[in-house]
């Protein structure tokens, strides 16, 4: 791992309670959360003290101590300078309320250990610095001053607690592990989560993380999950309290996992997460933790359009701010929240408690919607304001109610007509209200009905015997209909209300259809018969590949054949073993795979960094560059018998994987049968 990219093919489901939840509705206990929609991110800790700047390198942050390799009795030092004098839990909470904010989530300890609250079970905390104060008894009290909710982040991952492991490899030496052991900091943990959670009147959210490292098991996981359950039932929880990240980014990986939320970090899922909580936190510069050379901020517009386009696809935005050492926040980050604040004043009906908007994309902008008694209210969040005065909302089916521009209280009505599948709104005021964005209500009857191109769904455009496709659109009122033989579909064509069997090379135009009506584009795709790549010759094979080995610190797969080998073994199959605790190496496993019967075949490579699979010398899978684990999957026809394969990877730093999954036809995704792999 190295960059933080996600796959969405991987995330899946978030298991909505732990695995052993007997607690009350998960939905009751996620309603404020879901209404509120926008909340405050703040990451604060002795950390701050060094704005981010140690020994001339100005680029750390809230990783400062291990990015910058601080030895422990050093960082401890910092306790003698925590002094924030200049702390105001409500001017905190004053401004997270004016910018819209429904909620405030803070650092009680992060990485570095360093605890913000009084903890009778250590030393490492506010109590020892000269502040003394209990920074989250204030904050809690204020935050409920301001009718806010508070949020406890707190870090599994520990650099300063002795039972902490692993060490990190740059201090194992001078901080040697002797003597550790883990399941007195568990207790440790437990005993710091359950202060949190009874000292400070209700909390509503625990925000964990730091829960990547392999001695954080899902079963420590699960219980830590149901302690709090059990303290605080209606405390929600994120999904970072267990082993359900799949990869960094903070999505959840289907499986049974506990946590009642997603948390994409830095990142806002495309398209959301259909039927699962989730929550982007993103930072207003590069930085988590304060940091004074980082001037990198987004604009207010940026924000706004940010917080726009998660709501619009279901989210909430948890927004980030690094308080600096004298308990202020940076001047950049109070002036945000303020625009945001205003914005929010006028356009907040428009974020607060609405659901992702009905449409795919929209050319000027994003769209949430509400639903009222029988009609729905589409809030269209106009980016590109028209120079026309007219707005045209492509492919909406619904009888339209009434449409008007959010304006404080000149409320502004717009006329609006039918053009074939589309809406026009007239008579827009000439300039946006916002910069930003501006809110147009339209409201409509019922469900909304929308109008979109099918999407024509299939495992791939090849195939050997047949192929399952299927053409759909999502609205109740809707139908798909289809041709085989390039002609248009029409009110007779048959509809696509199942699989679609494709035997022979053709291209599918699927449309859809509403009263008998044509009411989009035409959907096409072309799908083609193949032949099978022939099978290689191979006179007597043995069980098992060639696992040929390159060192060397590789940022992509390198040309190969330039380099020299540092090893040769014969392994039985692609496990990494010994590799997957190595850094700087690159491995090509070589050999023939044996296939069953002729047909269409599927490969899904994951890996951490990158890799590639090659069949028949032709590349399958292409999953290169530095990154986390992710899967790309590709396919091959081949006929029955052996096939030449090759797989390269490479890892450069961190976590190593390499994995590869085959199906056939459109069967589910296996391991491949060691038996399968030969080599000469
Ligand atoms: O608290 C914030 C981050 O510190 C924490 N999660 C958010 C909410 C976080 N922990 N780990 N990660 C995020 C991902 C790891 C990033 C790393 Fe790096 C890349 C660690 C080392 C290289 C970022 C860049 C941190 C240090 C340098």
């Amino acid at each position: 791992m190295h960059r933080i990219v996600m796959v969405l093919c991987m995330l899946l489901t978030l298991t909505p309670a732990g695995a052993q939840d007997p607690q009350p509705d998960v939905d009751d206990r996620m309603q404020w959360w879901r209404e509120a929609r926008f909340g405050l991110f703040i990451h604060w800790g002795l950390y701050s003290i060094l704005e981010g700047e140690y020994a001339g390198n100005p680029n750390h942050a809230e990783w400062i101590r291990t990015t910058a390799q601080i030895p422990v009795e050093e960082y401890d030092r910092l306790l003698e300078r925590f002094n924030p004098v200049r702390f105001d839990a409500d001017a905190w909470c004053e401004m997270a309320a004016d910018a819209g904010m429904r909620y405030i989530v803070i650092t009680t300890k992060h990485h570095d250990g360093f605890c913000l609250f009084d903890s009778k079970v250590s030393d490492f905390d506010v109590m020892s610095t000269p502040f003394q104060r209990d920074i989250m008894k204030e904050l809690s009290e204020a935050a409920r001053r301001h009718g806010l909710r508070i949020g406890w982040y707190h870090s599994i991952m520990d650099w300063h607690h002795p039972d902490y492991l692993p060490r990190r490899g740059w201090e194992e030496a001078s901080r040697p592990a002797d003597g550790a052991d883990f399941s007195r900091f568990v207790e440790y943990l437990h005993a710091q989560v359950r202060e949190l959670l009874t000292n400070y009147g209700p909390i509503d959210i625990m925000w964990f993380d730091g829960e990547w490292e392999r001695t954080w098991t899902a079963e420590l996981g699960n219980e830590l999950y149901a302690m709090c359950r059990e303290i605080s039932p209606e405390t929600i929880i994120n999904n970072r309290v267990s082993k359900g990240r799949a990869g960094m980014a903070g999505l959840t990986r289907e499986g049974n996992f506990a946590g009642d939320f997603g948390t994409p970090e830095q990142e806002v899922p495309e398209g959301g997460l259909p039927g699962v909580d989730w929550e982007s936190c993103i930072t207003m510069n590069r930085h988590w933790g304060w940091n004074r050379a980082d001037t990198d901020w987004k604009s207010s517009n940026e924000l706004i359009r940010l917080l726009v386009d998660i709501a619009s696809k279901g989210g909430n935005l948890l927004l980030n701010v690094g308080p600096r050492p004298d308990g202020t926040f940076p001047e950049e980050a109070v002036a945000r929240l303020r625009r945001i604040g205003d914005w929010m004043d006028l356009n907040g009906e428009a974020i607060y408690g609405t659901q992702a908007g009905p449409f795919r994309d929209l050319p000027f902008g994003r769209c949430t919607m509400r639903p009222v008694g029988d009609t729905t209210t589409l809030y269209l969040h106009v980016f590109d304001w028209p120079d026309d005065g007219t707005l045209t909302v492509p492919g909406l089916g619904s009888s339209v109610r009434d449409a008007h521009v959010l304006a404080g209280s000149r409320v502004r009505p717009l006329s609006h007509r039918r053009v074939g599948g589309d809406i026009v709104l007239d008579g827009l005021p000439s300039a946006p209200v916002h910069p930003a964005s501006t809110t147009i209500a339209l409201v409509v009857d019922g469900a909304p009905i929308v109008y979109e191109t099918p999407e024509i769904e299939a495992p791939s455009d090849i195939f050997v015997h047949e192929l399952r496709v299927r053409a759909r659109v999502s609205g109740d009122d809707l139908e798909v209909r289809y041709t085989l033989d390039g002609s248009d579909p029409d009110s007779t064509s048959p509809l696509a209300d199942g699989d679609i069997i494709i035997d022979d090379t053709t291209t599918l135009r699927a449309a859809t259809f509403h009263d008998g009506r044509r009411v989009s584009a035409i959907a096409e795709r072309s799908f083609e018969k193949v032949e099978p790549w022939a099978r290689v010759a191979a006179r007597r094979t043995a069980p098992g590949l060639i696992r040929t080995r390159y060192d060397g610190s590789f940022d992509r797969l390198p040309d190969f054949s330039d380099l020299t080998p540092a090893g040769v073994a014969n392994v039985q199959d692609l496990s990494l073993g010994e590799f997957s605790r190595r850094e700087r190496v690159a491995l090509v496993f070589e050999g023939y795979l044996m296939i069953p019967g002729d047909d269409l075949y599927r490969f899904a490579l994951r890996s951490d960094d990158g890799s590639r699979l090659i069949i028949d010398g032709r590349v399958v899978v292409d999953n290169d560059g530095l990154h986390a684990p992710i899967e790309r999957t590709g396919s091959a026809p081949l006929a029955r018998g052996l096939h030449r394969i090759r797989v390269e990877w490479f890892n450069k730093t961190g976590g190593a994987d390499l994995h590869l999954g085959m199906a056939r036809g459109d069967g589910p995704i296996e391991d491949i049968r060691t038996q399968a792999l030969r080599h000469e």
